[in-house]
């Protein structure tokens, strides 16, 4: 069960954040509108909602899932792979350190972004993605050890984060994309797969028996719903825009 969220506001260098889609620029205040549907959804399921401020510095430092790992017995201030988001970490580290009585941190050369890691019980899987690299998974995986979780690395194919093919939903059940579903870890769970044209569904967050998924994706909703869970759908055509989904917007712990 999630009872924590940590969110930050959009801020109007968004518009130059990084991106691989060819989607165009985001729109400013739609993004904020959609931002603030995303809090309410959150408040709506009873979670208690931290909204940092918008810093203007940091064009993609509303994906504030990626400075930072919220685990039950610590917190972890990641180092981001992408250069121009590396001091992300700076704007966020006060508010981790009031959370969490014990902080880590990755260290120089290690790289390591949250949208790589995805926590199962106590197993972490951690995508070795252009942003998080081999020697980033090795410190996780010591700081982790020492908390008695363990971590797998997971070899990715053309996607920016592991959690942009595959998220968990609790109930030993994955939403994930067709080209991941050979992967050696993931043959033990029960599989919700995305068609092709509907993949960006794949990066969905589960909230206490609710999945949050962005609103277009139909077939992907329909077997969401077979499998018993309630479903909120929000809007989320400027994030996806700088290649961002749900759960790259929040820190849930
Ligand atoms: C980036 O490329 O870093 C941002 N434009 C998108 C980050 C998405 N974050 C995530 O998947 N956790």
């Amino acid at each position: 069960m999630f009872k924590n969220v940590i969110v930050r506001k959009p801020c109007p260098n968004l518009v130059s954040g990084i991106t691989t889609a060819d989607l165009g620029k985001p729109d400013y205040h739609k993004a904020l509108l959609q931002h603030s549907q995303y809090v309410d959804a959150l408040k709506k399921l009873g979670l208690d909602v931290t909204v940092l401020e918008a810093d203007n510095r940091f064009p993609d430092s509303v994906f504030v899932e990626d400075v930072a790992i919220c685990t039950e017995k610590c917190g972890v201030i990641t180092r981001p792979g992408a250069k121009s988001r590396r001091d992300e970490i700076t704007i966020i580290e006060d508010k981790i350190h009031s959370h969490f009585d014990h902080v880590e941190s990755i260290k120089e050369t290690g790289t390591l972004e949250g949208g790589d890691v995805m926590m199962i019980d106590d197993t972490f899987y951690v995508g070795l993605s252009d942003r998080t690299n081999e020697a980033g998974i090795k410190q996780f995986r010591d700081i982790m050890d020492k908390h008695g979780f363990s971590v797998h690395q997971v070899t990715l194919g053309d996607i920016l984060h592991l959690k942009t093919g595959v998220s968990y939903l609790e109930n030993n059940t994955l939403v994930i994309i067709p080209e991941m579903i050979e992967i050696e870890y993931f043959q033990s769970f029960n599989k919700i797969v995305v068609p092709p044209e509907e993949a960006y569904a794949a990066n969905c967050i589960w909230i206490n028996g609710t999945v949050i998924i962005p609103a277009g994706y139909p077939v992907t909703k329909q077997k969401i719903k077979v499998a018993g869970y309630d479903i909120i759908e929000l809007e989320m055509t400027e994030f996806k825009k700088l290649d961002g989904g749900l759960s790259c917007l929040s820190l849930r712990f």
